[in-house]
């Protein structure tokens, strides 16, 4: 039986350095402490690094996880997946195909994002651990987000799939947290709201 991911999702901070005015180490540690689920390293987008320098810096975030004993998930990247010993993989839609991801890591947790009822009829939803749901809100973080989709996403996947752990994504902070779990979501993943923010520790705590 697949472990139930549903309680790392309620606060699920993702970042890479392209995220960060100041050092990502210090945002995820302050994170960590204050109280976020679960992390996923997303080094992606103008201003991310790559080959080593990704490596490196996916260690020393990897290190802070293990100390807080919170997950460590990657976003599609295979090599920095062996490499740091993820817990999970998270992936789009155009990224690695599931099926392959699940026959090579049957324990890790693997994540999908769905945005839409065609994507949600087209992918294997029973090979995932959890989906994200999104954007929900409009977002300006992620360069090729599509058009926020709102609340009603999470409804109708909580409705068809009434034990899927879903996560929101996408525009979501500390005003409009509540919003998304009260539509049937397991928790919020953001970026800005913990990695943009002054105070860190009070935002992972309203979230
Ligand atoms: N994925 P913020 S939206 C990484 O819709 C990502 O799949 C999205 O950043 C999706 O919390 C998004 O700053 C960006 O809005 C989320």
């Amino acid at each position: 039986m697949k472990t139930d991911v549903s309680p790392y999702l309620r606060k699920y901070f993702i970042m890479g350095s392209q995220n960060c005015e100041c050092n990502p180490s210090k945002i995820l540690e302050e994170a960590a402490q204050a109280g976020i689920t679960a992390f996923q390293f997303r080094e992606k987008g103008e201003g991310s690094l790559t080959g080593s320098a990704k490596l490196e810096l996916g260690k020393e975030l990897r290190e802070i996880c293990r100390r807080y004993q919170i997950p460590f998930i990657i976003n599609d990247d295979i090599e920095l997946a062996e490499a740091l010993d993820v817990d999970g993989i998270h992936v789009g839609q155009d990224d690695q195909p599931v099926e392959m991801l699940r026959q090579a890591y049957p324990n890790k947790i693997i994540g999908l994002s769905i945005s839409n009822s065609s994507e949600a009829a087209d992918s294997p939803i029973h090979l995932v651990d959890y989906v994200g749901a999104g954007p929900i809100f409009s977002t300006t973080t992620k360069e090729d987000a599509k058009k926020a989709v709102g609340l009603e996403w999470i409804q109708t996947l909580r409705a068809q799939f009434p034990k899927l752990p879903i996560v929101g994504i996408g525009g979501i902070n500390i005003e409009n947290a509540a919003s998304v779990l009260e539509a049937g979501a397991d928790g919020v993943s953001v970026i800005s709201a913990i990695a943009k923010v002054e105070n860190i520790a009070d935002s992972v705590r309203r979230l």
